[in-house]
């Protein structure tokens, strides 16, 4: 039989996975068999996860780790629903959010039996905090804010949101999954240095360039990981806290290897780079009459005719849309000024100026 190519990463312009660094696929490699859902049986992959459990609080300005290493961005979120759900015990919960949360947040509150009230953003995309305060009541668990918004890569003003969350009772929860690997080199209010959130995701298989699958769920308070924590009589550790039982000790120790490697000098230069390539591009597609989003991270949202958006893919580009249609190019590690140029040349030869 014949075996399929490997994955290329030339033309993916969309995607919020990246190839992985070397030495965090070399970890990978060596912990397949390993399994960080039993840690008192596989030890040497349980301290990788406390190595990387303590680079994500350094990234984040948690002075405390208490967390652990998820399958993604969507256990992560599920899971801190989860936890404001058994730490605050209200009647007929609900979770804040504005409308451009990740639609992991529907998944929490289906599984979870949980209302998501979603209320509208401002005219550059981020949560209207005017909104979120009518929103909240005495039921609601969590207020839900983004720093990196997966359509539009905008950061919501979390010390506000926070302010709005602790004055009702509820718990504040930050999806910093895609963004939490550049703000720290941004003037951006989004970490627990800057507020005293009480949850966020933050995923090293998206820009910390880990291996799939890596997701980050970070706690500030012991009690409230601690609210997930299910009895296991039968395994040599008494209790688990993740929503997977068996879980990738392939993806936590490539997570742990990524940020040796990377964090802070490595993640910084991925950064400039990329924010560079954004603004870059931003600039090209605004010279050529499309109307396009500034970009605040490396994501840039472009207005584009459907006929021109179907052409490039059929050229090759793995390209997507936002909710309201926009082309979105997210400029991800492996993305270079050369391909974006190649882009826009086959971008060109479809529309001649
Ligand atoms: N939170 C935010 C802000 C996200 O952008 C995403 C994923 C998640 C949570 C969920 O993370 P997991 O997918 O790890 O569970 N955002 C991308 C999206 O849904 C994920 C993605 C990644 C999509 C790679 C395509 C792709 O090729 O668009």
């Amino acid at each position: 039989m014949q075996r399929a190519a490997p994955q290329t990463f030339d033309r993916v312009l969309s995607s919020m996975c990246t190839r992985p660094h070397p030495a965090a696929r070399n970890a990978a490699e060596r912990f397949l068999a390993t399994n960080p859902g039993d840690p008192a049986t596989y030890q040497t992959v349980a301290a990788l996860e406390e190595d990387a459990l303590a680079y994500l609080a350094e990234i984040t300005g948690l002075e405390t780790p208490h967390g652990y290493i998820t399958s993604g961005g969507t256990e992560a979120n599920i899971q801190a629903v989860r936890a404001a759900r058994n730490y605050l015990a209200r009647d007929d919960p609900n979770v804040v959010a504005p409308e451009s949360i990740h639609f992991s947040f529907q998944k929490a509150a289906d599984v979870l039996g949980v209302e998501l009230r979603t209320v509208p953003v401002d005219d550059d995309y981020r949560a209207d905090t005017d909104a979120v305060r009518a929103a909240v009541d005495s039921n609601t668990i969590v207020v839900a804010g983004v720093a990196g918004t997966t359509e539009f890569g905008r950061v919501d003003p979390i010390p506000e949101l926070t302010d709005i969350a602790h004055d009702a009772g509820a718990l504040m929860h930050v999806d910093a999954a895609w963004g939490g690997f550049v703000l720290p080199f941004t003037d951006h209010e989004w970490s627990f240095s800057h507020a005293p959130i009480d949850s966020m995701t933050i995923d090293p298989h998206k820009y910390g360039q880990a291996v799939v699958p890596a997701g980050g769920l970070l706690f500030r308070e012991r009690d409230v990981l601690d609210a997930l924590a299910i009895d296991t009589p039968y395994l040599e550790s008494a209790s688990q806290a993740s929503l997977t039982g068996t879980r990738s000790g392939a993806g936590v120790a490539s997570a742990a290897a990524a940020m040796r490697e990377l964090w802070p000098t490595g993640y910084r230069d991925v950064y400039e780079t990329q924010q560079a390539n954004a603004e870059w591009l931003y600039e090209q597609l605004v010279a050529r009459g499309y109307e396009t989003v500034e970009p605040e991270l490396p994501l840039v949202a472009a207005e584009l005719p459907e006929s021109e958006f179907e052409s490039l893919r059929d050229l090759g580009w793995r390209i997507s849309r936002t909710g309201s249609g926009e082309l979105r190019i997210v400029c991800m590690p492996h993305v270079t000024r050369d391909s974006l140029r190649a882009f826009l040349s086959d971008l060109d030869s479809l529309s001649p100026v």
